[in-house]
């Protein structure tokens, strides 16, 4: 594997694709597990996440512990020159057959922070599509360049937002195609990852088979991060005040798991030391700071 061409493409278009990463008895075991896991899920909670599909943090399902820290993504982590990689949180994110396109949005909170504005991720998702991905079946889709340039889509509402889960407007444009989307297409097996900040969404999927997605976000170099990002990090991963986990109270986190299934998370686990304040809350970047999008005028 060429380490440094991946990393380059996460720098220059905000993602990446590390083709053949698990093998297939490590993929059967995991969609095995992902299978077993939708069939508990209830149908108020597949309304609640229409868009999505399911959203079943990995806090509340241990079965996927074992992915959290293995060694070969750390070690991927360390050779991205990361200096002390922490994972944040985990989730199986499933479209059924049917499902509607996922909302346009980006991961990333901390704009209201300078460190939002330079070239390097803070976070990386690393997302594990169960079977091979198609438009046709719901994959990926993407604006390449949009973690650091500002892009028109950067205007919509706040992706995150239960009515746009839920799938209330079919009309609302955070749902719509755009001239600049890529396709990311995957085939089982496939690791992909992304700086967070990248804008993306996913098409409807058409087929009649489920599009299951095992997808965690990682934080390669959280020792070198100002402390209120640090703060923020730790809260997020506590599940205080997520916005995705709106209404909830007091939700497990990994931290009460058996020491069985958090031995997959210890030394990993983004716990803050220091006494600095979380930094704000701000899903929506100040699009003067980033860098203008290529050929525009009219920002
Ligand atoms: O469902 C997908 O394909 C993408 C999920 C996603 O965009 C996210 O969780 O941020």
């Amino acid at each position: 594997m060429n380490t440094q061409h991946h990393w380059q493409e996460i720098i220059e278009g905000g993602s990446t694709i590390i083709k053949g990463f698990y093998d297939k008895p490590m993929m059967d075991k995991l969609k095995a597990r992902s299978k077993e896991t939708i069939s508990g899920l209830s149908v108020v909670h597949r309304e609640r996440f229409k868009s999505n599909g399911t959203l079943c943090n990995f806090a509340d399902h241990p079965q996927f512990a074992d992915l959290i820290s293995q060694p070969r993504v750390v070690e991927l982590l360390k050779a991205f020159g990361g200096t002390d990689p922490r994972w944040l949180s985990g989730y199986l994110i499933s479209k059924p057959s049917g499902g509607p396109p996922l909302f346009w949005h980006q991961d990333w909170w901390g704009w209201d922070h300078d460190i939002s504005y330079k070239p390097e991720p803070i976070s990386l998702f690393f997302m594990v599509y169960l079977t091979d991905t198609t438009p046709e079946n719901g994959c990926l889709r993407a604006i390449p360049g949009s973690h650091t340039k500002a892009h028109p889509l950067h205007r919509l509402d706040d992706g995150h937002g239960e009515d746009l889960a839920r799938y209330e407007n079919p009309d609302d444009p955070a749902y719509a195609s755009h001239g600049d989307e890529v396709a990311v297409e995957i085939t089982s097996g496939d690791l992909l990852i992304g700086d967070s900040r990248l804008l993306h969404g996913a098409y409807a999927n058409t087929v009649k088979a489920e599009r299951p997605l095992l997808i965690s976000w990682y934080i390669p170099s959280f020792d070198t991060l100002p402390e209120s990002i640090q703060a923020r990090f730790q809260s997020i991963y506590l599940r205080q005040d997520l916005d995705v986990d709106a209404g909830e109270r007091a939700p497990i986190t990994t931290e009460d798991w058996s020491e069985q299934d958090y031995r997959h998370v210890k030394g990993m686990a983004p716990l803050y030391q220091g006494n600095a304040m979380p930094t704000s809350w701000c899903r929506r970047p100040d699009l003067n700071k980033m860098q203008p999008w290529p050929g525009s005028h009219d920002f």
